[in-house]
């Protein structure tokens, strides 16, 4: 497994950490938000998940990459 931190604006109460965390694992991925670094950290298989694909899921629910 791997682990990548991403940078998120935009994120705010825990309703914005519920939805990114509940996307990345349906998505297959293991997410924690942190509000206050506004930082996503995600831990991913990289023979199935690309930085960029975490990045789309993420953008998907309404946020943006930095
Ligand atoms: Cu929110």
């Amino acid at each position: 497994m791997k682990q990548v931190t991403i940078n998120v604006e935009g994120m705010s109460c825990n309703h914005c950490v519920s939805s990114i965390e509940g996307a990345l694992k349906n998505a297959g991925m293991s997410g924690k938000v942190d509000l206050d670094s506004k930082t996503v950290t995600v831990e991913y298989d990289e023979a199935k998940t690309t930085v960029e694909q975490i990045k789309e899921t993420i953008e998907e629910q309404g946020y943006d990459i930095v």
